[in-house]
């Protein structure tokens, strides 16, 4: 089974639809961008600029026939450009993302045995669990207290919105995840597997409770409660690895980390899944530049019924998104491969839960009992020579500030 949403059998969409008609200009599309894309990866002839410039000469035609099929679609014109957007962009990070493999070819070491474990782990499932000793964590639970804080009364405001903050990458709790995700081979494991270079970059803290509803809300209008599958999504990047390191002890009910092992299997066209990333952005800028709901909900354009015609008019096989599990219906064949297979990593798996975000369905925080504090961790490629050179004066400014407000 291919993980396809069905948009003309969806309650908030089927009246909407227009007559259906073949288009398989979109098919033919992403069907050819996976064989370029794969292609150039695998030939080892290839430099990383030429590898680009390769890309570009086999794609551009093609996503202008795209682009020009597309415009003699019946669709909102105004929606149009947003969509293009949305192709453009998401052929940019597929580019971008070669780019990056081949040039990390030539800098990575060769992974030894525990790398390749955890590699394959990601590769085979799409998560690993590791576990921190109690005192290691006690400390960073205390040093993290004035950002509780912070997270407990976005809570208290009784909202429904996420709750979450952002934390100076310094400190205590810094210093000993930095240390912890060096130790345990996580960063050179997420390197191996992406290919290039990734380091912990940052974290924010995030607090799970039953009283969150920014999730739920999405088809509240037609009073359709939020399915079995909702926040199942994919991250952004197609490559990435992400973790959640939990903060206190996490069962079933307080919102685990969830993952659907070997749900790449699932996804039909890899430069598809990539394009709905991006559509997800393109949709969230068309509904700003429209009057859309005021809402605490990620995808506004799906919940803002005057909206929805637009998607609507979208051929089937450009119809879809980042967070799928927000639109598949319950009851449904989908739904039901989505549950069975679902796997959640508690604390009885570990503390710091490793995964492979941009091509495993996941979710987390969806808490229906307790409370789950986290942190969502964030890896990203170090800074070159030259980035490091232009920072520098900010660094130097940062830490005399901070020497002066301690004194
Ligand atoms: O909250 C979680 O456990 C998952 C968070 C997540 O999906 C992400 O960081 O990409
Ligand atoms: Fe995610």
């Amino acid at each position: 089974m291919k993980l396809t949403i069905d948009y003309a059998s969806h309650p908030a969409f089927r009246t909407l639809s227009p007559e259906t008609r073949v288009f398989a200009d979109a098919s033919r599309y992403f069907t050819a961008v996976d064989v370029i894309w794969a292609e150039i990866v695998s030939a080892a002839a290839l430099n990383a600029s030429r590898a680009g410039t390769e890309f570009d000469r086999k794609t551009q035609p093609i996503l202008s026939d795209l682009k020009q099929a597309l415009a003699g679609q019946r669709m909102p014109e105004d929606y149009l450009p947003f969509v293009s957007a949305a192709l453009v962009k998401s052929q940019e990070a597929i580019r971008a993302e070669i780019v990056q493999v081949i040039r990390g070819r030539a800098t990575t070491r060769a992974p030894d045995v525990e790398v390749e474990r955890i590699v394959a782990q990601l590769q085979d499932h799409g998560a690993a669990a590791f576990r921190m000793d109690t005192p290691m964590r006690r400390a960073i639970v205390e040093s993290l207290q004035p950002y509780y804080r912070e997270v407990e009364s976005q809570r208290d405001s009784g909202s429904g919105a996420r709750c979450f903050v952002t934390i100076p990458a310094r400190g205590t709790h810094w210093n000993i995840l930095k240390s912890f995700v060096r130790d345990k081979r996580i960063e050179d494991a997420i390197s191996a597997y992406a290919g290039f270079r990734l380091e912990l970059s940052g974290y924010s803290l995030t607090l799970s409770h039953p009283g969150e509803t920014w999730f739920k809300i999405c088809y509240q209008d037609i009073g359709l409660a939020a399915p079995r599958t909702v926040q199942q999504h994919y991250d952004l990047d197609n490559l990435s690895a992400k973790s959640m390191f939990y903060l206190n002890e996490v069962d079933p009910d307080c919102g685990p980390f969830t993952y659907l092992p070997g749900s790449r299997s699932l996804i039909r066209w890899r430069s598809q899944t990539s394009f709905f990333k991006y559509l997800d952005y393109a949709n969230n800028e068309f509904a700003a530049s429209r009057e859309s709901a005021d809402t605490i909900y990620n995808r506004p354009l799906f919940c803002t019924p005057a909206l929805r015609p637009a998607f609507a008019a979208l051929p089937s096989d450009l119809q879809g998104s980042a967070c799928p599990g927000d639109d598949v219906l319950d009851d449904s064949a989908l739904s039901a491969t989505l549950l069975e297979g679902e796997r959640a990593l508690t604390s009885d798996d570990g503390d710091l839960m490793l995964f492979a975000g941009g091509e495993t369905l996941h979710r987390g925080g969806v808490a229906r009992g307790g409370e789950r504090y986290a942190l969502q961790m964030i890896y990203s490629s170090p800074p070159g020579f030259a980035q490091q050179v232009k920072r520098l004066p900010r660094r130097l400014a940062g830490r005399i500030k901070r020497t002066l407000s301690r004194t």
